[in-house]
C-alpha cells in the first residue's frame, strides 16, 4: 500500500501532493513501482494535528480517489469520518482504512457495511492531541489484542462481515518505541485473532530515534526509509497481509523477496 497524504501538513510528506493533480500522478508512480493499493488521505494524524473540517476533508480526496479509480487504481480512503469514507466509495474507493478502528465517527461501522468494501480495524486510543498522553500499558501487546478484539465485536455488531476486516496496531499511535517495537516482535500473537494484518511503520517517529546519531538527535524521517524496509521485510516474512509505506519501490521488492522464502518453503 502505497501513501498519498493530500495535506499540507503531513508527518513525513506533507504538502507534496496538496494539489489534486499532483496527487493523481503521484498515486499512478506508486501503482508503476509496485503499490497494489494507494492509501488516499486528507487529514493529518500526527501528533498535535488539528482537525480538517469534513468539506475540507472531502474537498481533498474526492478528486483524487476519482482520478485514481478512473484509471483502473485500487484505492483506500484514510479517514475516520463516516461521510467521507461513503463519499470515497461512491469515487471508487474499495478500502475504508480507519485509523480510529470505529471510535471516532458512530456511524462508520454502518457506512462500511452497507457499502461491503474492505475494512481496516487500527488500534487507537484517541486523536491527535490526546494520543501521546495515552502511550501507557501493563503488556501492550495483550492490550493491543483485547481492544481490537472489543473493536471487531462491535463493528460486526453493526454489520460489518469478517470477511471485510483487517486489522492495525497502529505504530505509533498512543505507543512509544518500546511499544511499537513489542508489537513488531510479538505480531504472531495479533495473527492469532485471526484476520489479515496490516503494519504501518514507514517513516515514523520510532524508527528515527533508533538510528539517533551520537549526541541522541533522532534521524529525521527522510532518513528512515532503509529502517522501514527492513520493518517490511521482518513483517513481510512473519505473515502480515500488507504494509503502508512511503517509498513503495524498495518496500515492493522487499515483499516479493518474502514471498519467495516464504513459497519456498513447500
Ligand atoms: N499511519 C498513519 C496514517 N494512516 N493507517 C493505518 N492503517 N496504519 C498506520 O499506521 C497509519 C495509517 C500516519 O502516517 P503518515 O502521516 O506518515 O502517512
Amino acid at each position: 500500500m502505497g501513501v498519498v497524504n493530500v495535506t499540507p501538513d503531513s508527518f513525513s510528506d506533507g504538502g507534496r501532493w496538496f494539489d489534486p493533480a499532483d496527487a493523481v500522478r503521484h498515486g499512478l508512480e506508486l501503482v508503476e513501482q509496485g503499490a497494489d493499493i494507494v492509501d488516499v488521505g486528507g487529514e493529518s494524524t500526527r501528533p498535535g494535528a488539528a482537525r480538517v473540517s469534513l468539506e475540507e476533508e472531502l474537498a481533498r480526496v474526492e478528486p483524487v480517489i476519482r482520478g485514481l479509480s478512473r484509471q483502473g487504481v485500487t484505492v483506500s480512503v484514510d479517514t475516520m469520518r463516516a461521510e467521507v469514507a461513503r463519499v470515497a466509495v461512491g469515487a471508487g474507493a474499495s478500502l475504508v482504512n480507519d485509523v480510529s478502528g470505529g471510535l471516532a465517527d458512530p456511524d462508520m461501522p454502518r457506512v462500511v457495511a452497507a457499502s461491503g468494501v474492505r475494512y481496516v480495524v487500527m488500534h487507537w486510543r484517541g486523536h491527535s492531541h490526546t494520543m501521546d498522553s495515552r502511550a501507557v500499558y501493563g503488556d501492550v501487546v495483550a492490550e493491543v489484542r483485547e481492544e481490537l478484539t472489543k473493536r471487531v465485536a462491535s463493528v460486526m455488531a453493526e454489520g460489518v462481515a469478517e470477511s471485510q476486516i483487517v486489522l492495525d496496531p497502529g505504530l505509533g499511535f498512543s505507543k512509544n518505541p518500546e511499544h511499537n517495537w513489542a508489537l513488531l516482535a510479538r505480531m504472531d500473537e495479533l495473527a492469532q485473532l485471526g484476520y489479515p494484518l496490516l503494519i504501518g511503520a514507514s517513516r515514523k517517529r520510532f524508527l528515527g530515534r533508533l538510528l539517533a546519531g551520537p549526541d541522541g538527535t533522532p534521524r529525521p524521517f527522510s532518513g528512515s526509509d532503509d529502517a522501514t524496509l527492513a520493518v517490511t521485510a521482518l513483517v513481510a516474512r512473519a505473515g502480515a497481509w500488507c504494509v503502508r509505506v512511503h517509498d513503495v519501490r524498495p518496500n515492493a521488492d522487499a515483499v516479493r523477496v518474502a514471498a519467495a522464502v516464504q513459497g519456498a518453503r513447500a
